[in-house]
């Protein structure tokens, strides 16, 4: 079918990588969406056993499509540039790279076969014609708070319970279960924004200070590039309040490095982001990620 075309685009191009660096790159299925697609995850290490790890996910939002595009770039750019660049080899010297591209496999085939703005997963809500929970209000921080809906037809609708979302609960088990995860980076669209833990709630997060120099650091490495500026801080400070989130569930969970990136644009294109922004924004991204990277593995 259609979805299963689609997605053999990303799919075939996932098992090259791993054909093409074995000893670099492996695929981990972490289990399977609402309509049964497989949920892949890749992994980068050099060796070692259940080494400290960085989380990286893309596509959560299905029609964030520059992040998908993104999580490819940037998986192409860990191969190429490992063992050349000196700063990323001695990141995976130390640290696994785990990265999901397509977090949201159902959503994604739907942006492509019949709504192109569709955000949410396409779970079936009983008792409603809705489908779909927003993936990003699903997690057990703050769940159900104001800063999601209880309406199945909302954009932020946050589910009947905390990870009833297999796509997130399938990330939850993973994450607990390899319980060396020292960040988790979420990466969404648009607005140009760096943002740290809190979402659900204004107290400032024990770590506030730290998160908030690295992030300044990251998005001024990401301005270098080609100008383009972020701002950063706590999500309810810098966006809104966001109940439920995947990064301030992670942060509760132990993960200190826990940050979502809203890439390009500001809204002139919003998620329709032309093609020809797809690699200045990829390239500038890495920087940003690189240097929390590079921090993760200097505080370890
Ligand atoms: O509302 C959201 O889910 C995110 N914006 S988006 O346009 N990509 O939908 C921002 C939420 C902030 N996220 C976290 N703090 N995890
Ligand atoms: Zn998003």
């Amino acid at each position: 079918n259609i979805a299963t075309y689609i997605l053999s685009g990303p799919y075939c191009w996932m098992d090259n990588l791993v054909t093409e660096n074995p000893d670099l790159v492996s695929k981990i299925q972490i289990g399977q969406s609402y309509e049964k697609r497989p949920l892949y995850v890749l992994k980068f290490s050099t060796g070692g056993v259940n080494r400290p790890a960085i989380w990286i996910d893309t596509g959560i939002h299905s029609r964030e499509w520059i992040t998908q595009a993104t999580g490819v770039w940037t998986a192409n750019k860990i191969v190429t540039e490992y063992g050349k660049d000196a700063s990323l080899t001695a990141i995976l010297d130390t640290v696994d790279i785990f990265f999901e591209i397509v977090t949201n496999p159902d959503g994604f085939a739907y942006t492509h076969s019949t709504n192109r703005m569709w955000r949410k997963t396409r779970s079936i809500n009983a008792g409603s014609s809705c489908r779909g929970v927003d993936p990003n209000r699903n997690w057990d921080a703050g769940f159900g708070g104001p800063g999601s809906s209880s309406n199945p037809c909302a954009e932020t609708y946050h589910g009947p319970s905390p990870h009833s979302e297999s796509e997130v609960k399938s990330i939850v088990d993973f994450v607990l279960s390899h319980g060396n995860v020292k960040a988790l980076l979420s990466i969404h669209s648009y607005s140009q924004m760096l943002l740290f833990p809190y979402g659900y709630k204004a107290e400032p997060a024990p770590d506030h200070q730290e998160l908030n120099d690295l992030a300044r650091e990251a998005v001024a490495a990401l301005a270098a590039l080609h100008g383009t500026k972020y701002t950063y801080g706590s999500t309810i400070d810098t966006i809104y309040r966001a109940d439920g989130t995947t990064t301030d569930w992670s942060y509760d969970n132990g993960i200190k490095y826990s940050y979502t990136f809203e890439l390009r644009d500001t809204g002139r294109y919003g998620f329709l982001l032309p093609a020809s922004q797809i690699i200045p924004t990829a390239e500038e991204t890495w920087l940003a990620l690189m240097k929390i990277m590079e921090h993760v593995r200097d505080n370890l």
